[in-house]
């Protein structure tokens, strides 16, 4: 049967690392972008391996316990969920993949078999054209006729950051597709977009668009989308034949709060909060899906405000739901009748952007935290059981070796689980732009400097860190998240044996930044990776030696390390 598709949704493509290890690395080893990357991925066999690829390595051959694989896109993707309700709503029909790289081959005979109108492309996680480039090429492979609409972060960060010959560059010249839609919202856009088309009416009139027409890019007038949160909830049970074991789930959109590094708010408008009834409806149909094991609130502030929050938390107890949950989290503003509330609604642990261990560079960061709320904060989670990362970032304006030695000394007494420290990255839309000549910053992305230090003095003290920060354990970035040890934990492995994993491969990169002319991890790395996996799992391979001798193999024939 072939179905008539107003909007076919296309969620993450997850680019092949390979490729964005190599186009990072021509940047030069001193690169702020490849000093930050090199901090995320291990070499193997030639190749580089995130903390993910290396799971997926081991796992995928029978030296493991075949774990199902780990990927970003097994997360049920937010953007379909609201857009995809957004279009029913609206009188149209849509179709979605979740996770391009998994379902091309569903991608494909959707393309082929149904009257498609239009592909819209999600560009929630991508800060680079690649990936989109990708899915239009695969479109186009299959299906010539359906218009392509790009929206989401990436156009809209586009618009912001680049000037007016590189934008017509990137959406006339690099990427094939038919309208882009700026807004950090869009949801009205596109329904105005699939009218026009479907009507044969000009698309002039629609906010907020670019379109080619006679080799040439058209931006319509910009006006603000503000479609409320409670006028436009998710019809979960649209999706529930996909949804699985994660789901990401927002109460709120922007945030109340203006962190001087951090373009977010300014990106997604005015803070918004769905009510109590709002949360409690979606919440219950999730859980009535019955596959749901784990949410992932993606709120930026999701305790704030505070009582919003413990109502929504007795509103969780009360319904008992089956599945537990996590967010991030601002620790400074909870209290022990929050925490208790909870734990007892199954939080399993929380993402704390706790940025700095030095109170002048808070309030340069206008964060809005100070030391001893964090502590007394950290402390309270752990006391309840509740898993802690904290993230952190060096190099902000103000940052000396000293400030740097306050935020290493908070890590290592923070009794945090997990951490990540970061590289300040200058985004000039960003509140500190205000503040370029106070502080004396030139540069921007990964390449700056500013009055008391430069991208490359914030890398050493990374790595520094890296190598000497003994208890909470590192967590790398690329393709690896907070999220990523809830996904491990649902498929099997222990929270202690995730610590085990991750720790390992915390090694691997020390060794690394240790012995720069060692190309690849070595034995004893490789079989302690291998180790964790052998002792457990689902399935019991039948010969794990041939599997892993292939993969510890390559040692013995004078394996170039
Ligand atoms: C959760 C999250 C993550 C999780 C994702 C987990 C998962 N499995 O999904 C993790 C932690 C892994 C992550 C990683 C990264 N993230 Co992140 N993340 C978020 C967060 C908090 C929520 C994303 C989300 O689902 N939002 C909810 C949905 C509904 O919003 P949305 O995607 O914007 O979609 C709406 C509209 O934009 C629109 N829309 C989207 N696509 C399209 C397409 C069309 C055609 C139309 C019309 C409309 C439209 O429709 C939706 C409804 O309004 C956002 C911040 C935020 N609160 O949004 C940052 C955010 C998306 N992340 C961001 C970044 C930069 C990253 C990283 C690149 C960071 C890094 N340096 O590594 C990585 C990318 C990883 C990768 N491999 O590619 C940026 C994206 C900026 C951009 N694209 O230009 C954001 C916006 C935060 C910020 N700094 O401002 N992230
Ligand atoms: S860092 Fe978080 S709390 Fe601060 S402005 Fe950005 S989203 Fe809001």
């Amino acid at each position: 049967m072939n179905n008539d598709i107003d909007c076919l949704l296309i969620g993450h493509n997850e680019i092949n690392f390979e490729e964005y290890e190599d186009i990072v690395t021509r940047m030069g080893p001193t690169s702020g972008a490849y000093r930050d990357l090199n901090l995320n991925y291990l070499r193997y066999d030639e190749k580089p391996y995130t903390a993910a690829g290396m799971f997926n390595l081991i796992n995928n051959s029978n030296a493991g316990r075949h774990f199902k694989p780990i990927n970003f896109g097994e997360t049920f993707s937010a953007a379909i969920a609201y857009l995809g309700s957004f279009l029913k709503k609206n009188g149209f029909t849509f179709d979605y993949v979740n996770c391009f790289q998994i379902e091309k081959s569903q991608l494909a005979q959707k393309l082929q078999r149904d009257n498609i109108r239009t592909v819209a492309i999600l560009t929630t996680l991508y800060v680079v054209a690649l990936p989109i480039i990708e899915i239009i090429d695969f479109v186009k492979k299959y299906n010539q006729t359906a218009k392509i609409i790009v929206g989401g972060p990436f156009v809209s960060t586009k618009v912001r950051t680049q000037d007016d010959s590189s934008l017509e560059y990137l959406f006339k010249d690099t990427i094939p597709a038919d309208f882009f839609v700026n807004s950090s919202q869009g949801e009205a856009a596109l329904v105005k977009i699939l009218h026009a088309l479907k009507n044969n009416l000009p698309v002039a009139q629609i906010e907020n668009i670019y379109y080619k027409t006679n080799n040439k890019l058209i931006a319509t007038p910009t006006l603000k989308e503000d479609n409320k949160l409670s006028e436009n909830p998710v019809d979960w049970d649209l999706f529930s034949r996909n949804i699985s074991e994660y789901v990401n789930v927002r109460t709120a959109i922007s945030c109340p709060f203006s962190c001087a590094f951090c373009g977010f708010p300014q990106h997604a408008g005015k803070h918004q909060t769905l009510d109590l009834q709002g949360v409690e409806r979606e919440l219950n149909l999730l859980d009535q899906i019955g596959t749901v094991k784990s949410i992932n609130f993606i709120d930026d502030t999701f305790n704030i405000p505070l009582n919003r929050f413990k109502d929504i938390l007795k509103m969780m107890i009360k319904n008992q739901y089956s599945f537990k949950w996590h967010s991030y989290l601002r620790c400074q503003y909870i209290d022990r009748e929050t925490v208790a509330l909870m734990k007892e609604s199954k939080c399993e642990g929380v993402f704390l952007g706790i940025e700095s261990g030095n109170e002048q560079i808070l309030k340069n960061m206008n964060k809005k935290g100070d030391i001893k709320k964090y502590r007394e904060g950290i402390n309270l989670l752990k006391k309840h059981g509740l898993v802690t990362f904290g993230s952190f970032i060096i190099g902000f304006p103000g940052e000396t070796e000293n400030t740097a030695e306050d935020t290493k000394k908070f890590i290592e007494e923070s009794g945090l689980d997990f951490y990540r420290a970061q590289l300040w990255y200058g985004e000039p839309i960003t509140p500190i732009w205000k503040e370029l000549d106070k502080y004396k910053i030139t540069g921007e992305s990964f390449e700056w400097s500013h009055a008391t230090m430069n991208v490359g003095t914030a890398s050493d003290l990374i790595d520094q860190m890296v190598l000497s920060i003994e208890g909470p354990i590192w967590i790398p970035q690329y393709n690896f998240d907070f999220d990523s040890i809830w996904h491990l934990v649902y498929k099997g492995i222990s929270l202690k044996d995730v610590k085990k994993f991750l720790r390992i491969f915390h090694q691997g990169i020390k060794e690394k930044l240790m012995k720069p002319h060692q190309k690849e991890i070595s034995y004893d790395i490789m079989r302690q990776f291998i180790d964790i996996f052998q002792c457990q799992g689902p399935d019991e391979p039948d010969d794990t030696s041939n599997e892993e001798t292939k993969l510890l193999g390559k040692y013995d024939a004078g394996f170039d390390f």
